[in-house]
């Protein structure tokens, strides 16, 4: 006769899955992409994908609405930081457990997004980012650019170092969250541009949340990559001023509304 013990047959068929997830896409001219990056998302792994357009030149919102998703229009450019205030609002109101953030220039692997998913709902990880820089030479081979490679490097040390953390890449444009970061996080007072997702790890960092990071194999080539050296000097230069203030707050040098919960300023 079999022992019985207390643990669980892994044959047994899973349990359903709990937890709306929601994929949010900031899109900026995705049109050639698009398809693409939705094709490999895995079946019945989100409830729900909504693009927010932030007033693109090509027909990325005839498309996203060609392919049944849901579709938010800016009426005018925001930028990118913009554009994400616009998809974590939505998420929110839609009552998401899990809120997916993915490029849609098909450089990001989507069919990580239930692996990144399944991190939170095992509650490892409150943020998970797809890092893009496993080695080296994975990454220059992928196309990536050098001195994006070379300068994601020296950001991502320091920022570890700054911040506490071992993150791979903390400028992936593939993150996963729990509800909790999103309601916690006062998001609405970051940047509109770029410069918003470095608060936004900082910020998480702030608040207590625990960040992970699971390998997204990068792909680069033009459609997938579209800012210049000058706003990538910019990007970095503004990163570093937030890992000052993050410093600045955290040695109470300064109260900065970045770090504060959302009820204060
Ligand atoms: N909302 C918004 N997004 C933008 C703008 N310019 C670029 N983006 C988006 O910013 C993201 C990152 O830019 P990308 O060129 O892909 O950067 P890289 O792949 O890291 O070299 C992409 O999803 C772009 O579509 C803009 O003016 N507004
Ligand atoms: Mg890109």
């Amino acid at each position: 006769m079999p022992t019985q013990t207390s643990m669980s047959n892994p044959q047994t068929a899973p349990d359903e899955k709990t937890g709306r997830v929601v994929a949010v896409m900031p899109a900026y001219n995705a049109a050639s992409t698009l398809r693409k990056t939705l094709a490999d998302i895995p079946a019945g792994t989100v409830d729900e994908i909504v693009l927010v357009d932030d007033c693109s030149s090509d027909n990325t919102v005839e498309l996203a609405r060609e392919l049944g998703l849901t579709v938010i229009e800016h009426e005018h450019n925001l930028g990118y930081g913009g554009n994400q205030k616009t998809c974590y609002r939505y998420a929110l109101e839609q009552q998401a457990e899990f809120i997916v953030m993915i490029h849609p220039d098909y450089q990001y692997d989507s069919r990580v997004i239930p692996l990144a998913v399944e991190i939170l709902r095992l509650g490892i990880c409150d943020c998970v980012l797809g890092s893009r820089i496993r080695t080296r030479k994975e990454a220059l081979d992928g196309g990536m650019p050098p001195y994006k490679y070379f300068a994601n490097r020296l950001l991502t040390i320091v920022e570890n170092i700054a911040l506490g953390q071992n993150l791979g890449d903390f400028h992936s444009g593939f993150r996963a969250y729990r509800r909790e970061v999103l309601e916690t996080i006062p998001f609405e007072r970051n940047s509109d541009d770029f410069v918003f997702d470095s608060q936004f790890l900082a910020q998480a960092v702030r608040f207590g949340f625990k960040l992970g990071d699971i390998p997204v194999p990068v792909r680069y080539f033009a459609e997938a990559s579209s800012i210049n050296f000058q706003r990538s000097l910019k990007y970095g230069i503004t990163t570093l001023g937030v890992l000052t203030q993050y410093w600045a707050h955290k040695l109470r040098l300064s109260r900065n509304p970045l770090f504060q919960p959302t009820d204060r300023v």
